[in-house]
């Protein structure tokens, strides 16, 4: 014990020292009788900022929220992950505290199936809000009245919303509609930054989905299913970073790309992020190819883009910035659509021929008697017929000898 202290006062490892010196306190206070010895309470730093009083419940195993309606009231950062809580009932922070500093609540990992509309009150200086990979269900459709419009109308200072992986799998189809209801009832008026990436979006079939998301800044949207930019972007006056990494995107428009470019135009700053999309090596990438020479928007990692003939294997393709050679002839692509239309009328004429003279020798061998029996004085008579020719010819030949 003493050799080990004594050894610990004058030459600290540097792995006990740097978070010292960092300022990096792991948070390991008690946080009271309620919380059963559980949780960890007390000043740390999170992320980027320094003595911050944080609430840590991970991996706890907690099967309701009971527990937070007894978090002290100094809270600022509440962290509870890794619990196993279907669904957040009323109120989930009770009634008697008003948490003025809590600004980071993170429930992240949690099994949560169902917000209801009155689970978060007094979480009004709340800027960031995490509910990644969830099993979020907010159709309006399924009947499951799962349906919470309002779910997130009490973060009037929210700035961060992360919804990574958070929503069931089955809810893709109409998730767009639903996420537009709950954006325009929510009034997240000072939202700037929202993480949608992982949810097997496919697109979005109401394209104002965003639009009353007025201060929005950066869209996530990596790691979905995604085609085309399908949404409207232009009514997003602050939109300074679009990642799209991982999508199934193929290629652009030529009025997608104006639509990109019209940020540019007006001054305003954009980057997008378009890593790891299927793009197909056809006409459209050599526009691909002729906009990322040209455009003001800062394609991240442009270097990085590859286009596929055909279906993409593994991470192959071709880099997009070599692709100067590509020539794209004029109405190529319309060219190869009526070759090809060619070719398959071709083959279909073909086979039709081929079943059509099958059907006949078919008749004509089923009725083979008939025939034989009709044809047969036809036959007679012209072989006949041929015998006196030949009869005849001989003759004239006889004749001019
Ligand atoms: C919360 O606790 C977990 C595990 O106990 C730890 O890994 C994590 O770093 C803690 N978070 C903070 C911000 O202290
Ligand atoms: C909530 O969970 C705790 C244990 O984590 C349990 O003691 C308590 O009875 C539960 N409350 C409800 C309402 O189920
Ligand atoms: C919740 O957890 C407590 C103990 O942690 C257990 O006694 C109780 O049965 C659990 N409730 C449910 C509904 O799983
Ligand atoms: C809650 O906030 C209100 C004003 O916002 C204040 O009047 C009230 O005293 C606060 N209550 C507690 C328990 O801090
Ligand atoms: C939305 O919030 C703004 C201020 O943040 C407020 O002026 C407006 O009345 C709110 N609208 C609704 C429908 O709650
Ligand atoms: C996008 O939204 C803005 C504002 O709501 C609207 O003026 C514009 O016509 C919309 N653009 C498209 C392509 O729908
Ligand atoms: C559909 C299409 O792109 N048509 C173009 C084919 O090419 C001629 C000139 O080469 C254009 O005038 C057409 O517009």
């Amino acid at each position: 014990m003493v050799l080990v202290r004594m050894r610990s006062a004058t030459v600290y490892p540097m792995w006990y020292v740097l978070p010292l010196l960092l300022g990096m306190t792991l948070v390991s206070g008690d946080c009271g009788p309620k919380f059963g010895g559980k949780c960890l309470c007390g000043e740390g730093q999170y992320q980027e900022r320094n003595e911050q009083y944080i609430v840590n419940c991970t991996n706890t195993g907690f099967n309701n929220t009971s527990v937070l309606q007894h978090i002290p009231p100094q809270t600022q950062v509440l962290i509870f992950t890794g619990n196993n809580i279907p669904e957040l009932p009323w109120n989930v922070f009770g009634t008697l505290n008003n948490y003025s500093r809590l600004w980071v609540v993170d429930m992240s990992n949690n099994k949560i199936r169902e917000i209801r509309g009155k689970s978060y009150h007094r979480v009004g200086n709340v800027q960031r809000l995490l509910l990644n990979h969830n099993d979020i269900s907010i159709s309006s459709t399924d009947g499951s009245n799962h349906h919470h419009p309002r779910v997130f109308s009490s973060f009037v200072n929210l700035m961060e919303l992360h919804l990574t992986d958070a929503f069931a799998d089955s809810t893709a189809d109409d998730l767009a509609a639903d996420l537009h209801d709950i954006f325009v009832n929510s009034n997240l008026t000072k939202l700037a930054k929202l993480h949608l990436e992982q949810n097997e979006i496919t697109g979005f079939s109401d394209p104002q989905v965003f639009c009353d998301l007025p201060m929005l800044m950066d869209l996530h949207l990596g790691d979905n299913l995604l085609r085309r930019v399908d949404f409207n972007i232009t009514c997003l006056r602050h939109l300074r970073f679009l990642d799209l990494e991982r999508n199934r995107i193929s290629g652009f428009s030529t009025g997608d790309l104006d639509i990109l470019d019209s940020f540019p135009a007006q001054n305003r700053n954009l980057v997008i992020d378009l890593r790891g999309n299927h793009f197909l090596c056809d006409c459209n990438i050599a526009n691909l190819y002729a906009w990322l020479q040209s455009t003001q928007v800062q394609v991240r990692n442009k270097e990085m883009l590859r286009c596929h003939r055909g279906l993409p294997e593994g991470n192959g393709g071709e880099p997009i910035m070599d692709l100067r050679q590509i020539q794209c002839a004029p109405n190529r692509t319309a060219t190869e659509g009526s070759e090809t239309q060619h070719k398959a009328t071709t083959v279909v004429l073909g086979i039709l021929t081929v079943i059509l003279l099958g059907l006949i020798a078919t008749v004509v061998y089923m009725n083979r008697m008939a025939i034989k029996y009709r044809l047969t004085p036809v036959l007679d008579t012209i072989s006949r017929k041929v015998q006196y020719t030949t009869i005849g010819k001989q003759d004239e030949a006889e004749m001019d000898i």
